[in-house]
């Protein structure tokens, strides 16, 4: 860090350059700087939405450029991603913290051979502050693994999250061993990760891709709403 970088305080930037300086700091890996910025953003009444997309996760975008373009490695992009998780500690509660009705369960973890869970983990933070109770089984997790957990915890969602190219096909092999065990309709099937695509989502034989945390949310609460009127109209019949 230069001299110049010690003498900023944080509290005395406007909202812009302390975004700013908040996409410097998460590329620097400093999290206690982050914990300041996000804490500062919160007092001057941002919402926890706002300071999660436009200062950690658009911080976060600057890293995944440089790492791909081999100017930053892994060493420092994990340093990054725990400078992002900082903030995300602090926001986590206040997300969480809606009166929202329980809107149904799910089941969320990265696939075998993965261990990227920033996203996975904002994703649940996300439902959670939208009202479902959400169950995290974390990364590098194999098909037998998530069929315990869905025997175990009985969500009505599945959701499963790849980042690498290399990973996401194993989301079929998950897929295809709930189709064997004949409990494929059972569950609402949701995949997501910066590698995916609409139609890798369909080839796979989920029920839907969901581009970012924000539609997951969306995506999930009409598969429950489309569920509940069928059971409704099960019902009435
Ligand atoms: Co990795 N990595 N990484 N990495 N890493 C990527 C993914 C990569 C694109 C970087 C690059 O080259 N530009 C590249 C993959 C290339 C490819 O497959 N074509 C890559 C690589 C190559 C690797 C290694 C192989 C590097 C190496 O060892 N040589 C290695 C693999 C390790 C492994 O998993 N086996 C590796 C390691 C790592 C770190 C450990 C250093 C670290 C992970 C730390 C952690 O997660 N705890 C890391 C990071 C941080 C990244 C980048 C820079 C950032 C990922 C991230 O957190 N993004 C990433 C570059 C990139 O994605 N641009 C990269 C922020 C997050 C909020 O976004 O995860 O996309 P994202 O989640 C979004 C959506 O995708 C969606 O919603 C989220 C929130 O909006 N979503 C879901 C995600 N999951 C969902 C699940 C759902 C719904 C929506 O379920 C319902």
């Amino acid at each position: 860090m230069s001299d110049d970088e010690d003498d900023i305080v944080l509290s005395k930037l406007d909202d812009a350059q302390l975004v700013l300086q908040m996409h410097d700091d998460i590329y620097d890996g400093l999290g206690d700087e982050i914990i300041e910025g996000t804490q500062i953003l919160l007092q001057r009444g941002w919402t926890p939405f706002d300071v999660l997309t436009k200062a950690l996760v658009e911080g976060m975008g600057v890293v995944g450029v440089d790492f791909r373009d081999g100017i930053l490695f892994v060493p420092e992009v994990l340093q990054s991603a725990n400078a992002m998780k900082a903030g995300m500690s602090i926001l986590r509660p206040l997300l969480a913290a809606s009166d929202a009705p329980r809107m149904g369960k799910m089941v969320i973890g990265t696939v075998k051979g993965d261990i990227h869970d920033i996203g996975k983990n904002l994703v649940g933070m996300m439902m959670e502050g939208a009202g479902f109770e959400v169950v995290d089984i974390g990364i590098n997790i194999d098909a037998e693994a998530y069929l315990a957990a869905l025997e175990e915890h009985k969500p009505d969602i599945l959701g499963m999250s790849a980042l690498l190219t290399t990973t996401m096909p194993y989301m079929k092999v998950v897929i295809d061993s709930l189709k064997t065990k004949g409990i494929r309709h059972d569950y609402i099937v949701l995949v997501g990760g910066a590698p995916l695509s609409e139609e890798f989502a369909l080839s796979v034989g989920a029920d839907a891709y969901c581009r970012d945390a924000a539609i997951a949310v969306d995506i999930a609460k009409s598969f429950m709403a489309r569920q509940q009127g069928a059971a409704i109209a099960v019902l009435d019949a």
